[in-house]
């Protein structure tokens, strides 16, 4: 025999099995690092960048990609035209503006700096600002040590993970005017969404399933 209370289970049941199979945001995502790199990010020069000169940097047709080109953050680079980036400011205090744009929301854990290897040329300051939409959540200044040699690898440098950066403002200067550098990456996870709608579907259909049981 169908009680109206059976077909009221089954409906809830059927509709809560409906809701838990839609897609969760919620279920996999800030879980693992990600490596924020040209497979997933992009790199353009901001307007901030001041009066200067690129030097052999865009020669050939290269790109500013070569900023987030490498391949993870510890994969090793080797110093040449097809490598690096090299801006020489006009002035002391000019320096070179990069703007990232993450596309989704990451909480950002570690940032990773390829630098120059000799102090000549190195940069010696960056200021991260870190962006929501066009809120700042967070800055960061380091001073970074010179690169290795002669394979650079990259510095990493932990924050206190800015939450929810969708993009990233990077000013490099030099002392001596010079900006000459590798790669930068940051290792992130995709920042927590709220609460689905089909995980409070879940929920509204058990406490539906509550109510019932009551009658
Ligand atoms: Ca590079
Ligand atoms: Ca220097």
């Amino acid at each position: 025999m169908t009680t109206q209370f059976g077909k009221t289970f089954k409906a809830l049941l059927l509709l809560s099995l409906m809701a838990l199979s839609l897609p969760s945001q919620a279920s996999s995502a800030g879980i693992s690092d990600v490596y924020l790199n040209i497979d997933n990010i992009s790199v353009s020069v901001g307007a901030g960048t001041s009066p200067g000169t690129f030097n052999n940097t865009f020669n050939g047709g290269q790109t500013i990609d070569k900023v987030i080109d490498a391949p993870s953050a510890d994969a090793e680079e080797f110093h040449n035209q097809t490598t690096h980036i090299w801006f020489t400011a006009s002035e002391i205090g000019g320096g070179l503006e990069l703007v990232f744009d993450l596309g989704i929301a990451y909480d950002i854990t570690t940032l990773h700096f390829w630098n120059y290897t000799g102090e000549g040329y190195d940069v010696d300051n960056i200021v991260f600002d870190f962006f929501n939409g066009t809120t700042n959540v967070g800055t960061v200044e380091i001073e970074p040590d010179l690169g290795t040699s002669p394979g650079i690898t990259a510095q990493d440098i932990l924050l206190a993970a800015p939450l929810n950066v969708t993009s990233v403002v990077a000013f490099l200067t030099g002392s001596n005017r010079e900006v000459d550098f590798q790669n930068i990456g940051f290792t992130a996870t995709v920042s927590q969404v709220p609460v689905p709608a089909a995980v409070w579907f879940f929920i509204s259909a058990l406490a539906g399933l509550r109510f019932c049981r009551r009658r």
